[in-house]
């Protein structure tokens, strides 16, 4: 599909039905039960996504913008005006657009590739980019990452800056982040850059706070999986009888995101012949959400083969952005 200077690709539903339903089979199955935090983003989820950034707990989101708002005319002057920017789960990009606006400062032109599974994030954001910018032209590619790996392995010989935004690392163990990190460095060359967010570790209490925020946003897109595998898997989950649940385990670093069972209860899934039995306090894991150290990111970047160029943080210390390139000896 082609709008104005936005061409849209590929379509996700078709790319993921059976692996959610494959991974709905395993992690139901297994003990303790567990549901990826990949399948949070239907359209729906994708939305209420965008409500938890603006909420008072959910700090990263603000503090990312903060940097970028800040910093993206450096990051412009050291990755050079010149590039193709290649974004990994754009979502609604009103965060890139604060980068995209001082890419405009010096170029006439630019070309940005967006990657997200939701086609209406995608289109949302491409619609402001393109009106405040004559020169900009939008690629939408609706799918898995992965898709965008593909478009950068045929697009070698351009010069890119790969965004990686929002502290989406954070759903990755250490060293899930490091192989994810070696993956994205596998398609890019030399010249190539990448922009990511990492949120930092902190208190117990603003990290709680930031993922069951008291309006219960967040709960309701931890419950939002329920409803998206009774919508596409003809599920009898009720939503009632699960409760949100966010811990911080300091030591881990991480916060960890489960739905607890209220009762004893019997589910069916009639689609994929699925029958569950939970009992009162059981746990379906559904997310991790890791924090770094400064310290764990000079690991991360080592381990994946990549060297600092420059980082950031916001004022209150909360973020990093951090700028990469592929490291000499990796
Ligand atoms: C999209 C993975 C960055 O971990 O902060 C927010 C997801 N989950 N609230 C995060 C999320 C619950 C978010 N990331």
């Amino acid at each position: 599909m082609k709008t104005g200077r936005l061409t849209l690709i590929g379509d996700a539903p078709t790319d993921t039905r059976s692996e959610f339903a494959a991974d709905l089979e395993e992690g139901l199955l297994a003990a303790p039960k567990r549901i990826s935090c990949r399948w949070f983003y239907d359209e729906r989820g994708s939305r209420i996504f965008e409500e938890i950034c603006e909420l008072d707990e959910y700090y990263p989101t603000r503090a990312e913008a903060e940097i970028l708002r800040a910093r993206s005319p450096r990051i412009v002057e050291l990755v050079g005006n010149d590039v193709i920017c290649v974004e990994l789960g754009s979502g609604h990009a009103i965060k890139t657009r604060l980068l995209i606006d001082a890419f405009f400062e010096t170029a006439a032109n630019l070309l940005y590739l967006s990657v997200d599974i939701s086609p209406s994030a995608i289109q949302a954001g491409a619609r402001g980019l393109l009106e405040a910018h004559e020169g900009l032209s939008v690629i939408g590619i609706v799918g898995e990452y992965r898709r965008g790996f593909e478009w950068m392995a045929s697009n070698a010989e351009e010069k890119k800056l790969v965004l990686w935004l929002g502290s989406s690392i954070g759903n990755l163990d250490r060293s899930g982040g490091a192989a994810f990190l070696r993956e994205i460095r596998r398609h890019m060359t030399r010249d190539d850059h990448l922009l990511m967010g990492i949120d930092l570790r902190k208190d117990k209490r603003t990290l709680e706070a930031a993922y069951d925020d008291s309006a219960g946003v967040t709960a309701r897109f931890n419950l939002n999986v329920l409803a998206r595998i009774n919508a596409e898997f003809g599920g009898n989950f009720e939503l009632d009888a699960f409760a949100h649940e966010a811990l911080y385990e300091d030591e881990a670093g991480r916060v960890v995101i489960n739905l607890v069972s209220l009762r004893d209860q019997r589910v069916r899934i009639a689609d994929l012949d699925l029958d569950l039995a939970l009992s009162e306090g059981e746990r379906i894991h559904t997310e991790d959400s890791y924090k770094y150290s400064a310290t764990e990111i000079d690991e991360l970047a080592a381990r994946s083969g990549f060297e600092r160029v420059e980082h950031w943080t916001d004022e209150r210390e909360q973020f990093a952005l951090e700028l990469f390139r592929p490291s000499v000896r990796a």
